[in-house]
């Protein structure tokens, strides 16, 4: 019988253990670009909870002349593969937090590079000075990307007080003061210029 108490105790005790992680959802719009897509928004900084890479690289391809994604947020240690989907000739090579140029290449072959440093990087290619995209390399996984809409979404946030910024490479960055309670959703709109 005594058994039987303590696993009905063992169950009472972690199974109502509540989650402690909420959700921040909500919409950026802004009148500076055709659609309020690409926008990260991101919990600045988690003490305690800078977690490294998953070791799952990224990737950002070249198709048509054009990097895909625009914007690449990734956390802190995580390897981006650049690919070449053309059949032409790419180059790859960086300005911004990071600084490097990864050469130039065809069809097929892909180059690496691991991103330890907080922050923006713009990736251009020299063949095509046209061609842009940004890498934006956060401190935490609680960051999302704006659909066409502007909408965000992003989950599973610990319980707790945070900063939560707004960001896109031809606006002026917007943070916010946000309480993200134990379990629920939190609306955060922002409005960037
Ligand atoms: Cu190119």
């Amino acid at each position: 019988m005594g058994r039987v108490i303590s696993i009905f105790l063992f169950l009472v005790i972690f199974c109502s253990e509540p989650s402690f992680a909420g959700v921040i959802k909500g919409k950026v719009s802004t009148a500076k670009l055709k659609a309020p897509k690409d926008i990260v928004v991101y919990i600045d900084k988690i003490e305690g909870k800078e977690l490294s890479s998953s070791g799952e690289p990224a990737k950002m391809d070249q198709i048509k002349l054009v990097f895909i994604p625009y914007v690449l947020p990734i956390i802190k240690g995580t390897t981006v593969e650049f690919h070449n989907s053309d059949d032409v000739k790419h180059n790859v090579f960086a300005v911004g937090t990071e600084n490097f140029d990864l050469g130039t290449w065809t069809k097929g072959i892909t180059k690496s590079y691991t991103f330890n440093k907080l922050g923006d990087t713009a990736i251009l290619c020299n063949v095509h000075p046209e061609m842009e995209a940004y890498v934006f390399v956060l401190q935490n996984p609680y960051f999302a990307i704006t659909d066409e809409n502007g909408q965000y979404q992003i989950k599973d946030v610990p319980s707790g007080s945070y900063k939560l910024k707004a960001w896109h490479n031809r606006l002026k960055p917007v943070t916010k003061d946000v309480d993200v309670a134990a379990s629920g959703e939190l609306s955060v709109d922002f409005e960037l210029k």
